[in-house]
């Protein structure tokens, strides 16, 4: 039995949901976290945070960690799944470090992305702290950056790469809570978020609006 513990809107889980939907893996989704208390959350993961992924017995936290599991565990696609194909892998084995660095920077800007939301709900005003400009900073050159590795048809063209996957749920998680970074402007990275905009996994998991202030 899978198990997904994730939150509607959450660009890491939206990741493993969408390598989910590629290979047709049906599995329990499960949003209880929000009602777990930090020793219960703790339990399942020390970091207090979403995605975790069961499948049966085994436990795993962490996107990325989750994406690898799944992609060398159930190598195949679901019929009929779009072009062009999910990569097999995180990375391509012949351009494996260039392929890490920029994982790890798509990586960094969710983080940033998701910190700077997390601190706009409390309160805090990005030009009145100095960590804040920082975080806009390090976005605005991780955007940068990865426009110039980037190719309109994906990092990895040829392939729908975990590269092109973590980047469009950053951008789109952007878009959806109130235009937290306006990255438009950067072509190519337009561009791949347009490629797979359609595509049946992409679509079915598009974070909806934000959810009421608590
Ligand atoms: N590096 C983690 C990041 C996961 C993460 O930040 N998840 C957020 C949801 S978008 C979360 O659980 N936040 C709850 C919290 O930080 O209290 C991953 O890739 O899975």
């Amino acid at each position: 039995m899978r198990k997904l513990y994730y939150s509607e809107g959450s660009p890491y889980a939206r990741k493993v949901r969408i390598v989910l939907a590629e290979k047709g893996l049906d599995f329990e989704g499960d949003q209880s976290h929000t009602g777990m208390s930090a020793e219960e959350h703790a339990a399942i993961n020390p970091n207090l945070q979403v995605p975790i992924f069961e499948d049966g017995n085994l436990r795993l936290f962490e996107s990325n960690l989750i994406l690898e599991y799944l992609l060398k565990t159930y190598p195949g696609a679901a019929p009929g799944t779009a072009e062009p194909p999910l990569a097999g892998s995180l990375t391509r084995p012949d351009h494996h470090w260039e392929d890490a660095k920029i994982l790890a920077t798509l990586e960094t800007l969710a983080t940033s992305m998701v910190n700077l939301r997390q601190l706009e709900i409390c309160g805090v005003k990005a030009e009145e702290v100095r960590y804040l400009q920082r975080q806009h900073a390090r976005i605005q050159n991780g955007l940068d950056w990865l426009e110039s590795r980037a190719t309109p048809e994906g990092f990895a063209p040829g392939l729908f790469s975990i590269m092109d996957m973590n980047l469009l749920c950053a951008l789109e998680f952007s878009e959806a809570r109130d235009d937290i970074f306006p990255w438009r402007g950067h072509q190519r990275l337009e561009a791949i978020v347009a490629r797979y905009a359609h595509r049946p996994s992409v679509q079915s998991t598009r974070p909806g609006p934000p959810p009421p202030a608590s």
